[in-house]
């Protein structure tokens, strides 16, 4: 695998831009090595400037279900295009994603469409105290929620990462409403409601945490947090920036039959475009301005570029067999790389659901952000390394999720299968 041509953007890139990267996971820290520089995505395939053609699990962290550069998604952004990109007042688009998004959705009654998952979380969490007229608030440690101030503490993802959970520059009095519990643990969420007694808005949670690489809620703690929060009279969040859309039409709160109060989303809304939206019962979101007293705003908010590329993403999804395909898909990914761990004789343990994945290498079950940090992250990224040089690109940190798409044929994954082993027999 030559990069002699990324290097060199590399390069150019540190000169101008924070470590190179405009998002702090893409610079490969955890891994080891340099970013490559992307030409052109097709598909599940990305190829590189140096004419590198890789399968790609990471697929724009989530956005890419239906893989890269759908052809209806395309379609969609050119014909927007051609009517004006952005215009700052009410376009038809709008309406007919809010539509789309409430009926994908049940406990929706209306949304309001951001411009990333970021925006969505923090407006959610704005709307949640105004509604509650509370301040706190509980999060799960290794869960991540974007990076307004109030969340990085003990976040996921790139702030997991780099080891070190909060993040500079975040006063302590931006932080002190912010109540961090370890996930899968009802007792400690129990002991944050009695200690906090009437001043806690909500919770919110990624329903299946996939910011500290990916692990499953236990049967009843998604209901466990439903029932204890409607109980003490704060409102329950799912941030479904990742799961939405990808684990079921309806999300992770379609796929466990629990219905949060407020829902966030981003990603897969936004057919890769920059969107991020949020949304719940009618008697909540009616407290955002104009309506209410709760500000939130944005120039670009349900843009008709975004829209379009969402909208078209949306009915593709909705009119295709598409959950189905990635269940089958996921399953003969789980299969082979199990059987490729077994036979190298390497303790990897393998989470999975739907299309979001993540092999951790470690010989403990991984239920919360703890189990997680046990796992030999130096091991990952010489795994990460030789996967690259078999032409596969898994997400550059053990603590992020992998994503299949619709786009990923039995070839790709029988590629990834075989590579897998020959990789895990070299560690
Ligand atoms: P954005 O602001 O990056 O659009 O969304 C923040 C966010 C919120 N909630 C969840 C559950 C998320 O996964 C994210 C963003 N996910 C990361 C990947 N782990 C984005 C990748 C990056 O930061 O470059």
């Amino acid at each position: 695998m030559t990069n002699a041509k990324s290097e060199e953007l590399f390069a150019e890139a540190l000169r101008y831009i924070p470590g190179g990267v405009n998002s702090p996971v893409r610079a490969f820290r955890a891994v080891g090595g340099h970013p490559f520089f992307v030409n052109k995505a097709k598909g599940a395939h990305i190829f590189d400037v140096d004419g590198n053609e890789l399968v790609d699990y990471v697929g724009t962290w989530g956005p890419a279900i239906l893989g890269h550069a759908h052809p209806s998604i395309i379609q969609a952004i050119q014909r927007a295009a051609e009517q004006g990109t952005s215009f700052g007042i009410p376009n038809p688009m709008e309406v007919e994603m809010a539509r789309l998004v409430c009926q994908a959705v049940p406990a929706l009654g209306k949304v309001r469409m951001c411009n990333s998952g970021t925006e969505a979380c923090m407006s959610a969490i704005r709307l949640a105290r105004g509604f509650a007229g509370r301040d706190k608030i509980i999060k799960f440690d290794g869960c991540y929620h974007g990076h307004a101030d109030s969340l990085l503490v003990k976040a996921g993802s790139g702030a997991l990462t780099f080891g070190h959970p909060d993040s500079a520059g975040v006063p302590a009095a931006f932080t002190q409403h912010t109540i961090v519990v370890p996930f899968n643990e009802p007792d400690a969420v129990s002991t944050a409601f009695a200690a906090n007694s009437q001043q806690i808005a909500g919770i919110i949670v990624e329903p299946v945490p996939g910011n500290a690489g990916l692990y499953l809620p236990k049967p009843g703690f998604l209901k466990f947090l439903r029932d204890i929060t409607a109980a003490n009279g704060a409102l329950l969040i799912f941030d479904e920036v990742m799961t939405g859309f990808r684990l079921a039409l309806g999300g992770a709160q379609e796929r466990f039959g629990i219905q949060p109060d407020l829902s966030c989303f981003g990603k897969i809304i936004g057919g890769g475009l920059p969107v991020g939206a949020f949304g719940g019962r009618a008697e909540i979101m009616d407290l955002l301005a104009p309506l209410g007293p709760v500000y939130q705003a944005g120039t670009l908010s349900g843009n008709p570029l975004a829209m379009a590329a969402g909208i078209a993403a949306l009915k593709e999804l909705a009119s295709t067999n598409a959950y189905a395909s990635l269940e089958q898909s996921g399953a003969a990914l789980e299969s082979g790389m199990k059987a490729a761990a077994k036979s190298a004789n390497i303790p990897v343990q393998f989470n999975r659901i739907g299309s979001m994945f993540c092999g951790y290498f470690t010989d403990e079950p991984v239920h919360n952000l703890a189990d997680a940090m046990k796992s030999d992250r130096a091991r990952f990224a010489k795994y990460f390394r030789g996967m690259l040089s078999e032409g596969i690109y898994l997400a550059p940190s053990q603590f992020e999720a992998g994503f299949l798409s619709t786009a990923h044929t039995p070839a790709d994954i029988d590629k990834t299968v075989s590579a897998a082993a020959r990789v895990m027999k070299s560690l």
